[in-house]
């Protein structure tokens, strides 16, 4: 059964494991597969049109999805791996022992953003980035230059406060727990923390920072927070809507699966704590 561990909680071993399943899919080249899928949502989705990974009702499951495909792919390199998540709310700081040279590194350098520790820096050889808006073929980082806070706390409570799942017109504009926990609208939560990262973080092509992958484990677990704070609210549209993944509608790109499928986590992993 997998566990998602809160990151800082990670033995050392467990931690070299990860970062060597890591290394492994960017090598064999099945890591790279999942940036471009990513991009490619990022530069479809939009607000007035087809939407599906982002700024709509089915950004949460399309995230649960697509890291249960990736963290699939790390346990067929080593079957002991399991996604971390990163509360940002609690390790707020590029002091933080994520951003150490035995896990992630840390952030870039001034002159060109690079990051210069740890096992995805340029100069290990083991992390080029392939799949790119831009020339720079090495991993980039600002942590804190950009936005100088991560969400607190409280900004979370308020918004899993939020009753309703989601509103019309089901886009960036919406009011609701959804658009609030994505961040286009009020405290900001998820944009947050990609802007907060920097470098390829605060773009379309983020998943070629390993810490995407632990930004978005932990806002699916404030997804699940959200339904067991809310047991009497779920998953809105639930029918017709244009452009929109309704409750049963399959997404896009596995055309397997829908909202509905993918609301409760617990046959697919569970978390260390409840939360
Ligand atoms: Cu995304």
């Amino acid at each position: 059964m997998t566990i998602r561990k809160n990151q800082a909680a990670l033995t050392a071993d467990e931690k070299r494991r990860l970062v060597a399943a890591l290394i492994e899919l960017k090598r064999s080249g099945r890591y790279d597969a999942f940036v471009t899928t990513h991009n490619a949502f990022i530069l479809g989705d939009t607000d007035n049109g087809e939407r599906t990974g982002h700024r709509s009702p089915s950004f949460l499951p399309w995230h649960r999805r697509f890291l249960l495909e990736f963290e699939r792919a790390l346990q067929s390199v080593d079957p002991t791996v399991a996604l971390p998540y990163w509360d940002w709310t609690t390790d707020r700081t590029p002091r933080a022992s994520l951003w150490a040279p035995d896990f992630l590194g840390g952030t870039g350098r001034s002159r060109d953003g690079q990051v210069m520790d740890g096992p995805f820096a340029a100069s290990t050889g083991n992390w080029p980035i392939n799949v790119r808006i831009d020339g720079r073929t090495f991993l980039r980082r600002a942590l804190g230059s950009a936005v100088r806070q991560l969400p607190t706390r409280a900004e979370v409570e308020s918004v899993l406060a939020m009753p309703t799942y989601d509103m019309a017109p089901w886009n960036s504009a919406s009011d609701g727990f959804r658009n609030h926990l994505e961040g286009w609208r009020g405290v900001n939560l998820h944009n947050r923390v990609h802007v907060w990262v920097g470098g390829q973080m605060g773009t379309g092509v983020s998943p070629n920072d390993p810490v995407f992958w632990m930004h978005h484990a932990y806002i699916d677990k404030l997804w699940a927070e959200w339904q067991r704070r809310h047991p009497g609210s779920t998953y809105l549209p639930a029918a017709g809507t244009p452009n929109v993944v309704d409750l049963d509608e399959t997404m896009k790109p596995w055309n397997d699966t829908t909202p509905a499928a993918l609301l409760d986590h617990t046959p697919h992993y569970t978390f260390d704590t409840a939360g």
